[in-house]
């Protein structure tokens, strides 16, 4: 692109530019060709954007929930009409196929339409109260401002994920989305504007994480912070919300196993586990970079899935007939390469794949092969740790224990899946795996946003997103006790 489009801040209702000018490029990782200028904000654009969240937030509150839904389901029906160029924007700044980014526009929409829905539920309880002639309720109450920083590798999904449910719970929100794909975000902020937020209600501030999501960690007025992306910022994410004692939601990262036992259906097994393998070139927090496998069925599992690795066509995700695209940016492309080199020093067999494509068809842009290690051991670094890429480790087992045991031993806990065709053994793997989705003759991804989204040990700290579980997180409870008896009732003692 000649001339890149340059994208503003959006604060207080108003499109502005960083308040210190400078700015930093969106790259397509499929080209390297910009895609737009976005501004490189620091702690002045956040705290105006906080500032400004904070005014609106006195009359967001106010605004019956199911009004504010009103204003969510326009913005709901504009992400239908504009689906296809959001798509292909989507495409051309994050790279995964076009097919995909559909997906991840279909994702919002429906998070949009679930979360418009909960403007005329929003449901507290009402319960006796143990005393006479008293009245006892619970009832949902906003948070305040809420500070988002949001991954690229769902660049609208996301960020979806954590603002419908907030703007329908009264919060006002301040964003900072990933710097590598920032334009995703900012469409889908425009349409939420357009569709008759007040000014304030919702504000984009773009940058880089230490600069511009950094302070918005740290700034005081932020009462809750929702963070998706990896486990060791994640960690201090954790730690500075501490100091305020802010509300924390953290989705990290994952190590996510697909289970093939000796009576699974092999066929669906494979297309399984290609797909939660490397769709969205690996890059999901679910991706399935483990497959184990029993050993009745291992060759012959591992013969197919390398046969078929090697079959998938790898390129730009504009052209329709591409299975896999590039790998985001230069840091993450370095990184599969590294772990490749990993997997052969620690002496896994690399069945397929290994090498990045520098050929004519793919200069310019991140492309890594599709790549099998087989004869993984559980202990192995290529086996325990989030590579975010093209690579999956298959490993033999004996039988479900020591699948289940295999399954377990990683430090994450997102998604898990079994193929077999056994009730019994499906049922024992859902309750033994220690993950926060599970999957049975399904791949590790595709989560519906019906549902609680999120996972155990490092994957967080115990919240979740999407479903109901997700007002849990940005809403307050009030307790609510009317007493009407006209005298003095105390609670526990006037029995
Ligand atoms: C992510 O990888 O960060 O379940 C989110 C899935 C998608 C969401 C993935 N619906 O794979």
């Amino acid at each position: 692109m000649d001339n890149p489009k340059i994208y503003k801040n959006l604060v207080r209702g108003e499109w502005v530019a960083a308040q210190n000018g400078e700015v930093f490029e969106n790259r397509n990782p499929a080209t390297g060709e910009v895609v737009g200028i976005f501004p490189r904000s620091d702690a002045q654009d956040i705290t105006s954007a906080v500032e400004a969240a904070a005014k609106a937030y006195d009359q967001w509150r106010l605004v019956p929930a199911p009004r504010r839904a009103e204003i969510l389901f326009r913005a709901v029906q504009m992400l239908g009409e504009r689906k296809e160029s959001l798509a292909e924007d989507m495409t051309l700044e994050m790279g995964k196929i076009l097919l995909e980014s559909r997906g991840d526009v279909q994702e919002a929409i429906d998070m949009g339409y679930f979360m418009a829905g909960e403007g005329r539920r929003l449901h507290g309880e009402t319960t006796p109260a143990e005393l006479p002639n008293k009245f006892a309720m619970s009832v949902r109450m906003p948070v305040g401002v809420c500070g988002f920083i949001t991954p690229w590798n769902f660049p609208m999904a996301i960020p979806s994920w954590k603002i419908f449910p907030a703007l329908v719970c009264g919060n006002t929100v301040v964003i900072k989305p990933a710097e590598d794909a920032p334009l995703s975000c900012h469409h889908f902020i425009q349409i939420l504007a357009e569709a008759g937020l007040p000014p304030g209600v919702i504000n984009l501030v773009t940058g880089f994480g230490e600069e511009a999501g950094a302070a918005l960690v740290a700034h005081p007025g932020v009462r809750l912070i929702s963070f998706t992306g990896s486990t060791a910022v994640g960690r201090q994410v954790a730690e500075a919300c501490a100091t305020h004692l802010k509300r924390c939601h953290l989705e990290l990262g994952g190590k996510n196993v697909i289970i093939v036992l000796e009576d699974a259906d092999l066929d669906l097994a494979l297309e399984g586990a290609l797909w939660g393998a490397f769709g969205t070139t690996g890059q999901r927090c679910t991706a399935a970079s483990r497959l184990v496998v029993h050993k009745k069925v291992y060759d012959e599992f591992l013969d197919r899935l390398v046969e078929q690795a090697q079959a998938l066509r790898i390129g730009n995700g504009l052209d329709p007939t591409v299975q896999m695209g590039p790998l985001i940016n230069r840091d993450q492309f370095q990184k599969v390469q590294q772990y490749v080199q990993i997997g052969l020093q620690e002496d896994a067999r690399l069945a397929c794949g290994g090498h990045p494509l520098e050929d004519a068809e793919h200069t310019g842009g991140f492309f890594h092969e599709a790549t099998v290690f087989a004869g993984v051991d559980s202990k192995m670094r290529i086996a325990q740790e989030e590579i975010f890429g093209p690579v999956v480790s298959v490993i033999r087992c004996d039988d479900l224990e020591s699948a289940i045991e295999i399954g377990n031993s990683v430090a994450y806990g997102l998604s898990a899946s079994i193929y077999t065709r056994d009730i019994h053994r499906a049922f024992v793997a859902m309750r033994e795996m220690n993950t926060g989705i599970f999957y049975v003759n399904a791949p590790t991804i595709g989560a519906e946003i019906h549902l609680p989204f999120g996972g155990t040990k490092a994957t967080g700290n115990g919240s979740r997103e999407a479903g109901t579980a997700a007002l849990d997180t940005y809403s307050e409870w009030k307790a609510i006790y009317i007493d009407y008896s006209g005298r003095l009732q105390r609670a526990q003692i006037d029995l």
